[in-house]
Parts: C-alpha cells; structure tokens; sequence
C-alpha cells in the first residue's frame, strides 16, 4: 500500500515536472513592427536589419541559451530582472538586451514624433517642469552614458516618472539599477545602434531619436504602468 501510494506521488509529480517542461520555453522572439526602412532618415535601413536581425537576435538565443542552463525558463523576465544580483552576467545581459531591444522597437515608428497628450503629457509637464525640459534631460542621460547604455523614462512604485540611465544591458525593472521602476520610453545609446550613419555623433542621433517615438505606444505603457 505505501509503495502504491509512493508510486502514484512519484507519477504526479513526474506530470508536473512534464508540464513544466512544456511550458519553460515562454520566450519568443517578436516582429519587427514595421520595415528595416521605416525609419528612414533618422535611423538607416542597414542599421535597423542589423540590428534587429543579428544583435538583438543574439541576446535572445543567448539568453533562451542561458536561462535553460540556470533553470529559470519558466520566469517572467520581470521577476528575473527584480533579483537579477542572484544570477550570472549570462542570464543579466543577454535578458537585458532581449527585453530592451523589444521595448526599444515599440516605441518607436513610422509617422512618429510630435508629443504625447493627455495624461502622460500631463504627469510629464507636473514632474519636468515642461515637454522641454523633460527632453533635455533624457538627452542628457543618453549622451552622458559613458559607453555603452541606454536612456530611459520610467515610472516608480509611486506612480511617478524619472529619467535615468544605465550601463551595458541593465534596465530599471532590476535589483541593480541606481533608479527603480517600470520602462516606458527607451534610448540604446550603445555604437551598434547609430555608428553606421552618425559615427561619432551620438548627440545628432540622440537629438533625432524625438523624430521616430511613438507617443501614443509611451502612453499605453504609462497608463498600464499607473494602474
Ligand atoms: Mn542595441
């Protein structure tokens, strides 16, 4: 009886274990939104398929990689993110660049631009001061990120904005960020993102980036953000 009892406990959990396995691979790999060349002039055609196509492409096979390795494959990236100290520079940078690089292209678009309405310009006016001066200081971020980076707008457990930036492939939903909070808005200000037609001058590309945001994706992602 107890064997019997031993053996159907060791199936069940054999079943879970199974359906774990089946549901571990939860990362995908998203479209692009929109053509290599929508972006044109402001971002190049041979930068976006680059880009998307072999780096971005590289955090992810490299982290789905990675986080199979360190059994985590069936975590949320945020609750990866929220104790990424725990895990190694694999899991941190590759998830980074796999997460940032998907945020960065939907906020993004064609026919882009202008400024957002309703209640992020407003949350954004309340916390800069203005539309203005909230642009100077993410561009301040993004230009003085030594090396490699990104700029950032983001919303704290509070319901409030802050800009920031952040080394490498770190983003402000982990543990190491100097500043907390959920993503709405970001900048890759790492070469590999501009070189091809700025070369040197990050701040021209940083300065165009205004031209190709898509305010009305910022501000579903602020409103979910507050909710
Ligand atoms: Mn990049």
């Amino acid at each position: 009886m107890k064997t019997t009892a031993i053996l159907i406990f060791t199936f069940i959990i054999g079943l879970v274990t199974t359906n774990n396995k089946a549901m571990a691979q939860n990362y995908t790999f998203p479209e692009l939104p929109y053509a290599y060349n929508a972006l044109e002039p402001y971002i190049d055609a041979q930068t976006m398929e680059i880009h998307y196509t072999k780096h971005h492409r590289a955090y992810y096979d490299n982290f789905v990689k990675a986080a199979a390795e360190n059994k985590i494959d069936n975590l949320s990236l945020e609750d990866i993110f929220s104790k990424i100290s725990a895990f190694p520079a694999s899991i941190r940078n590759n998830g980074g660049g796999y997460y940032n690089h998907m945020l960065f292209w939907k906020v993004m678009g064609p026919n882009a631009g202008g400024q957002p309405e309703g209640a992020l310009l407003d949350a954004i006016n309340k916390t800069f001061g203005s539309f203005d001066r909230f642009k100077t200081e993410f561009e301040n971020a993004a230009k003085t990120q030594f090396g490699s980076g990104w700029a950032w707008l983001a919303v704290d457990a509070d319901g409030r904005l802050f800009v920031s930036q952040t080394p490498n492939q770190d983003n402000p939903l982990m543990d190491v960020a100097s500043k907390h909070g959920t993503p709405i808005l970001a900048l890759d200000v790492w070469e590999h993102a501009y070189y091809l037609k700025y070369q040197n001058r990050r701040p021209e590309y940083v300065s165009n980036f205004w031209n190709v945001v898509n305010w009305k994706k910022v501000a579903e992602l602020y409103n979910e953000a507050v909710k």
